[in-house]
C-alpha cells in the first residue's frame, strides 16, 4: 500500500484511534550507588515495585509517573560522567572560551542599539553582492544533539545545502516503532547554519521511493511559502533553489508538502540558525557567532506523535511492536508521544547533553509542534540568557526559569553548569514527561556544597527521572 492509500485509510479509520497508549511500567527498581561526596549519595530507597499499591489510589499513577524503567537506568549513572567518548565537544569546548564578562554578555542594550542594528539588515536587503561574486562553500551539516561550529567568516558566501528525503523506521518510543520521514535520515534533520547576507542554495533530492513529494519551507527564508513551491520534488526528481540571508535569527524549518500536518507529524523538520552579521555582533568574538562565547554548544527539538493502537496479532493475540500514523489523533491535539530530537530515548539513554562545572552551555531549541506549545524548562538551572524566539539582536531575557516556545518556533538558551550532577530537560506542562518529554544535561565535575548542599544526603523518589 502506498503512503498516500495509507494515508487515505488512516483518516477513513481514524475514530478508532481515540485512546492513549499508556506507558507500560514494569519490574522494580534497583537502589541507587553513587560515586562522591557522602552528602551526594542518594540513599538506599524501598525496592518496592513502582505499582505497588500504598497510601492513596492516585499511588499507581504517581508511580508511573515516576519510575519508568528508562529513568531507572538513567538514575544508576555517576554525575562524575565518563566525557571520553565526547571528543567533539570537547574540541569545541578549547575553542570556545567560556566568557560572562559584561562587556560581552549582552549584544544589545538599548533600543537605539537595536535600531541601528537592524538598520544593517535593511540595507543588506538592497546593498547584497551579486551571487556570481560570492565565493562557494557547503554547509557543515550536524545531526542532533550537535551543531555545526561557528561561522567565523567576515564576508557573505553562496553556501550549498544538499538535503535528501527518505523514510525511516525509528524506535519512537520505549514500546513503538515508527515509520518516520526524514531530511538526511534523522528526525530532527540536519542543523544548518549560515550567515545573514549569505546565499543559501538548496538542493533537494527525494528518494522517498513511497511516492509522497516533499519540499522545504524555511521560515529563514524571505519569499511565498519559504521555498516550498520553488523545491517540491516528487519521487526521484531533484529540486535546487537559491535563497539569500535577509534576517538574523533561529528559525523551524520543515516539509510544506500537502498534506502539511503529516509531513510535519512524521518528522520533517528542523533548525537553521542564521548567524548575525552587522558590526556588534562581529564585536563577540570571532569563534562565537554572533553571540557571546560559550563552551558547548546542542541542538534539540521538541514534537509530537500521532500513532494508531498497534494492530494486533490474529494468531498469538500479541499487539504489534510498529504503530502508525493517526490523523484524528492529530486533529485532536492528542499526541501519545511528545518527545526531544524525534524520540523517547534521544537525549536520555542515547545522547544526553554533557558538560562540567564551570563551563557555559547554550542550547539552539525549536518546536516543531504540529500542535503544542513547549514550557522549556530545564531542573534546578537557569537560563542566564534567553534569545526568545529566536531574536539575536533584542537584549536577551536573564536568569529566566521556563521559557514558551510555539509551535513553528525557536529559542536560544544559555546556561552555566554550577553544580554537578542530573540536570533534566522538560516541557514543564508537565503531564508530558509521561508521553515521553524528558531529556538529560550531565554536568560532571567538582561538588559545590556551598551552593547546594545539606547535612543530609539527597533522597529522590524510586526511579525518579526527574530529580537526582
Ligand atoms: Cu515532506
Amino acid at each position: 500500500m502506498s503512503a498516500r492509500s495509507k494515508l487515505s485509510s488512516m483518516v477513513a479509520l481514524g475514530a478508532r484511534g481515540a485512546g492513549l497508549t499508556r506507558w507500560r511500567v514494569s519490574g522494580s527498581v534497583t537502589p541507587l550507588h553513587r560515586q562522591g561526596p557522602r552528602w551526594a549519595r542518594p540513599v538506599t530507597t524501598s525496592s518496592k515495585p513502582s505499582g505497588t499499591p500504598s497510601r492513596s489510589r492516585l499511588a499507581p499513577v504517581l508511580a508511573a509517573s515516576a519510575c519508568v524503567a528508562v529513568g531507572a537506568f538513567y538514575m544508576t549513572r555517576s554525575p562524575r560522567m565518563d566525557l571520553a567518548h565526547d571528543a567533539a565537544a570537547d574540541v569545541r569546548s578549547k575553542q570556545l572560551h567560556m566568557t560572562l564578562s559584561p562587556a560581552s554578555s549582552s549584544p544589545a542594550a538599548s533600543g537605539e542599539e537595536v535600531d541601528a542594528r537592524v538598520a544593517y539588515y535593511d540595507a543588506l536587503e538592497a546593498n547584497a553582492a551579486d551571487v556570481s561574486t560570492l565565493p562557494i562553500e557547503h554547509a557543515v551539516l550536524t545531526s542532533a544533539p550537535s551543531v555545526p561550529p561557528p561561522i567565523t567568516r567576515t564576508h557573505a558566501a553562496l553556501v550549498k545545502v544538499d538535503l535528501t528525503t527518505s523514510p525511516k523506521m525509528v524506535q519512537v518510543t520505549n514500546q513503538h516503532k515508527y515509520e518516520a520521514w526524514t531530511f538526511n535520515g534523522t528526525v530532527p534533520g540536519p542543523f544548518i547554519r549560515a550567515r545573514a547576507g549569505d546565499v543559501v542554495e538548496v538542493r533537494l533530492a527525494n528518494r522517498d521511493e513511497t511516492g509522497n513529494p516533499h519540499n522545504i519551507d524555511s521560515h529563514a527564508f524571505t519569499g511565498p511559502g519559504g521555498g516550498a513551491a520553488l523545491t517540491t520534488a516528487d519521487e526521484g526528481e531533484c529540486k535546487t533553489a537559491r535563497f539569500r540571508l535577509l534576517c538574523p535569527g533561529l528559525y523551524v524549518y520543515h516539509c510544506a508538502a500537502a498534506p502539511v500536518p503529516v509531513h510535519i507529524a512524521n518528522g520533517m523538520f528542523g533548525l537553521m540558525y542564521v548567524q548575525p552579521a552587522d558590526e556588534q555582533s562581529r564585536g563577540q568574538g570571532s569563534s562565537a557567532g554572533g553571540l557571546p562565547e560559550v563552551d558547548r554548544e546542542y541542538y534539540v527539538m521538541q514534537s509530537e506523535v500521532y500513532h494508531e493502537p498497534p494492530e494486533v496479532d490474529e494468531e498469538t493475540g500479541r499487539p504489534s511492536g510498529t504503530v502508525e500514523f493517526s490523523y484524528p489523533q492529530g486533529l485532536r491535539e492528542e499526541p501519545n508521544a511528545v518527545v526531544f530530537n524525534g524520540r523517547e530515548s534521544a537525549l536520555t539513554r542515547d545522547a544526553p547533553l554533557k558538560a562540567r562545572t564551570g563551563e557555559t552551555v547554550r542550547i539552539f531549541f525549536g518546536n516543531a509542534g504540529p500542535n503544542l506549545t513547549s514550557s522549556l524548562h530545564v531542573i534546578g538551572s537557569h537560563f542566564r540568557r534567553v534569545y526568545r524566539d529566536g531574536d539575536v539582536l533584542s537584549p536577551p531575557g536573564r536568569f529566566v526559569g521556563t521559557v514558551g516556545v510555539p509551535p513553528g518556533g525557536a529559542t536560544i538558551v544559555d546556561l552555566k553548569a554550577v553544580v554537578p550532577g542530573t540536570y533534566t530537560l522538560v516541557d514543564h506542562a508537565i503531564f508530558r514527561i509521561d508521553k515521553g518529554a524528558v531529556g538529560f544535561l550531565n554536568v560532571a565535575g567538582e561538588a559545590r556544597p556551598d551552593v547546594y548542599g545539606s547535612s543530609e544526603p539527597p533522597a529522590p523518589c524510586v526511579g525518579c527521572k526527574l530529580h537526582s
